[in-house]
């Protein structure tokens, strides 16, 4: 609204100062009634340990806490405590690792796609085809831990003693729970998507999910200064990326590193290198076949997008319902040049230059 509006009603003249603070008590009121709804629901334990952390204007939820250096959402961190206490590891898991949009629901597929390779050689049958990706392989706190429960797993997993369990997560490394990480055979897949595709996959996200009683729209600005301050899902990135990018130098057995962009541009020499990782390689006779380009194929964005499971099927995230749809957008890598200003490319750059430097860690962004 420029500067001189004044908007006229029957009883009282409203300048633009007005308007602000209206509008500013309006939001704050409507992110007080957010918060007390989204509190209501935790564990005595979560929300006393809530007051003792700092906290931040969040994304979908109106705020978001600093819990073990990362910000999470309330519900976040009351299922990671579940996790953590009661998670125990058994030796041929399979633990798969990102920051939110960085191509969680492809690892998920492909991963399946290879462990279930041998049982579902069918294609016409194979549970890719009616089930969305985060159905086959849960999210330890997204779903398994979600909302205070403790899963039996062993209901979860029946066939667990010729199949590793696969689960996922966005839980930072070092809050991962201790037997995963004490393993040396537990295993880890982390896959990492260059920054500035990341960051717009995620505020298309948002805006699409932010709940309607939080009002306007969450602008690109807003939302990259908030990025580059860290103050994101499971953010810093910076932090998050380096966490697993570290452990994969360290202990190259036990955790496995992908980049999205590498998988795009070779998704044949990627997935052979994720088998081998899995314990579930190839064979000569396999590659022949065209085995790998057909897992290749089943799990590509253009080929899980067009399935009516993940065009008008929902899943539940916590306690609310969510449309598949949301997980499919555009799949490129580069789209950030239809967004980002100079200026802001710019800052992203040398923020990442900063925080990756003498660490190894690089990326395609184009
Ligand atoms: P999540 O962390 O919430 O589970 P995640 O799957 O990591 O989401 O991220 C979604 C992104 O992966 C979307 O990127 P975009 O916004 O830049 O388009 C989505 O399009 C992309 N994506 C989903 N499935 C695939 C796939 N099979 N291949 C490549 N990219 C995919």
């Amino acid at each position: 609204m420029p500067s001189s509006t004044t908007i006229t009603t029957t009883s009282m003249v409203i300048t633009p100062t007005h308007f602000t603070k209206h509008h500013q008590k309006f939001v704050a009121e409507a992110e007080e009634k957010e918060e007390k709804e989204e509190f209501e629901l935790l564990s005595q334990e979560c929300k006393e340990l809530l007051l003792s952390l700092p906290k931040e204007k969040g994304w979908r939820t109106p705020f978001l806490y600093q819990f073990e250096g990362f910000w999470c959402q309330p519900k976040e961190i009351q299922s990671i405590i579940s996790f953590q206490k009661h998670f125990k590891s058994k030796e041929s898991d399979v633990i798969l690792a990102t920051i939110p949009k960085s191509g969680t629901t492809w690892l998920k597929a492909l991963v399946f796609a290879i462990i279930n390779r041998k049982r579902y050689s069918n294609t016409q049958n194979h549970p890719l085809l009616t089930s969305n990706p985060h159905d086959l392989v849960p999210f330890l706190e997204y779903k398994l831990y979600a909302n205070n429960q403790v899963p039996e797993l062993s209901n979860v997993f029946p066939d667990d003693h010729d199949q590793p369990r696969t689960f996922a997560t966005h839980v930072p490394y070092p809050s991962l729970e201790e037997s995963i990480k004490n393993s040396e055979n537990v295993k880890i897949v982390y896959l990492c998507r260059n920054p500035f595709d990341t960051f717009i996959s995620s505020w298309h996200f948002i805006n699409k999910l932010r709940p309607e009683s939080l009002p306007g729209k969450f602008s690109l600005e807003d939302a990259f200064k908030m990025y580059c301050n860290g103050v994101v899902g499971l953010g810093p990135f910076w932090e998050h990326m380096l966490g697993y990018w570290n452990e994969s130098l360290k202990r190259p057995k036990k955790v496995l590193f992908l980049k999205y962009e590498d998988m795009k541009e070779d998704i044949v020499s990627n997935l052979k290198e994720l088998a081998s990782f899995l314990g579930f390689p190839f064979s000569v006779e396999e590659e022949r076949e065209n085995v790998i380009e057909e897992i290749a194929k089943l799990c590509s964005f253009e080929k899980l997008k067009e399935l009516e499971v993940n065009k008008s099927g929902k899943a539940m995230t916590f306690s609310k319902q969510f449309e598949n749809k949301h997980l499919f957008r555009k799949g490129i890598v580069g789209d950030w040049v239809n967004y980002l200003n100079p200026s802001m490319v710019n800052q992203l750059s040398q923020l990442m230059e900063e925080k990756f430097e003498g660490s190894g860690l690089s990326f395609k962004v184009l």
